[in-house]
């Protein structure tokens, strides 16, 4: 019998990477979708399969992390040996907007899942995973962060996260669950939603390149994190679930790199030298030189030349109380489950670059050709 894994969150970045894993390790994999006017599944649409289709690994199911009934209903007839909720609201800018909605998803929907699988009777059966945050660090109060490090949360999504943390380690200790948390520092790749720093970089310096954007807008520079790729770190979800003990990790790289230095390298990668002028909010970055040659990417086209302004700082996008720095330290997690992160920081911004490139060569061919292409700023 093949064993099976329910995901909530499906559709998002580490949903479509996990799913994969637990794919090829031979899983009947289910997943939690929401009620979108639109299709919201093109990360996954490649390992869709047809209801008709007989031996069925890879199956969808409506459901909210709002919707308690749903929840149960799905559980219950899936009978799954290992949980992962990966379902949040997860943008922390767009959780001062919408806090009390950050709360539910975030925090009550994880106390949803867990009294399911109480009420279910699948305390001993089932195995749960909780994406938890580097954000519960906030203010960072040790550098670098460990299991042991105090949490201050900086953010409604944050505070709604560390409940989340708490009520697992309650079911844990309270009814003996085999339940984890995986204290996860940002994690990148070219699914990455388009609003998170990383892409906003990528896919914007890809469209300045052809021509589809002039400038991109960014918020605090000077923010430091500790970025990874999301394919490394769903792996590790999955070892968490397969210990003898149900316990908490943090997952990082251990290295360091501010938003300016990840333009910096995603500009290089383009073939862009950029020199960085001013200071706070009239700080603007600069071409200073261009290497077509180096990138192997042809910029007359783009009519970039040295001395053209491509990245200016835009107030919108500070947040009313910041996360300045985040270093994790991945010690446990390296020595109990033989974990390390393969790739490197340099390697998963030129996977960025090179896959918004290709995006924005197809808008561009569509502009070409006469069709309309439509840019959204956020
Ligand atoms: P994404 O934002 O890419 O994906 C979030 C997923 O949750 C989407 O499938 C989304 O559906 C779904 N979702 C949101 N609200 C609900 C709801 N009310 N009911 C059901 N589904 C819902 O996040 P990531 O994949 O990047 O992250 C996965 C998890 O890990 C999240 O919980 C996040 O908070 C956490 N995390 C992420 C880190 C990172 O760096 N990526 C680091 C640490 C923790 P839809 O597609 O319809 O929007
Ligand atoms: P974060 O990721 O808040 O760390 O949460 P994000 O990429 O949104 O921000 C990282 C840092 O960059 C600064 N920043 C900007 N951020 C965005 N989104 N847009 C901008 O224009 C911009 N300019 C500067 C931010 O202020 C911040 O300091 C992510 C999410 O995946 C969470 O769900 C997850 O829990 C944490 O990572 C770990």
């Amino acid at each position: 019998m093949n064993k099976k894994a329910l995901i909530t969150g499906i559709t998002g970045q580490d949903g479509a990477y996990l799913a994969e894993f637990l794919l090829e390790k031979g899983y009947e994999v289910h997943g939690i979708k929401r009620r979108t006017s639109l299709f919201n599944t093109d990360r996954i649409d490649h390992l869709y399969q047809d209801p008709h289709e007989e031996d069925r690994r890879f199956i969808l199911h409506h459901g909210d992390m709002t919707d308690s009934s749903s929840l149960i209903r799905i559980i219950q007839r899936v009978q799954p040996d290992e949980i992962y909720n990966l379902a949040a609201q997860s943008h922390v800018a767009v959780s001062f907007e919408e806090p009390e909605y950050t709360a539910n998803s975030d925090a009550l929907g994880t106390l949803r899942l867990l009294e399911a699988i109480r009420i279910l009777n699948l305390t001993d059966k089932t195995r749960f995973y909780q994406a938890s945050t580097s954000e519960l660090f906030g203010k960072v109060q040790e550098v670098p962060q460990t299991e042991k490090t105090p949490f201050y949360p900086r953010s409604p999504y944050a505070v709604a996260k560390l409940y989340a943390y708490w009520i697992v380690v309650n079911y844990r200790e309270a009814y003996g669950m085999y339940a984890c948390n995986g204290i996860l520092f940002n994690h990148e790749s070219p699914i990455r939603g388009e609003t998170f720093v990383t892409r906003k970089i990528t896919r914007a310096l890809a469209r300045i390149v052809l021509g589809l954007q002039d400038c991109l807008y960014l918020g605090n520079l000077d923010a430091k994190r500790d970025w990874g790729h999301a394919k490394d770190y769903v792996e590790m979800q999955w070892l968490m679930l397969q210990q003898d003990e149900p316990d908490d990790f943090v997952i990082a790289t251990g290295e360091q790199h501010s938003v300016r230095e990840f333009v910096e390298l995603a500009a290089k990668e383009l073939g862009i030298i950029l020199r960085w002028e001013g200071a706070g909010i009239d700080e603007v970055g600069i071409i200073e030189e261009l290497r077509p040659e180096e990138s192997g990417i042809d910029l007359k086209k783009s009519g970039l030349k040295p001395g053209k302004t491509i990245v200016r700082v835009d107030p919108r996008y500070f947040r009313p109380t910041e996360v300045e720095t985040l270093l994790g330290n991945p010690e446990k997690a390296r020595k109990k489950l033989g974990w390390r992160p393969r790739i490197t920081f340099n390697e998963l911004v030129k996977e960025m670059v090179r896959s918004d490139l290709e995006e924005a060569r197809r808008d561009a061919l569509c502009r070409d050709k006469g069709f309309k292409t439509f840019n959204h700023h956020e």
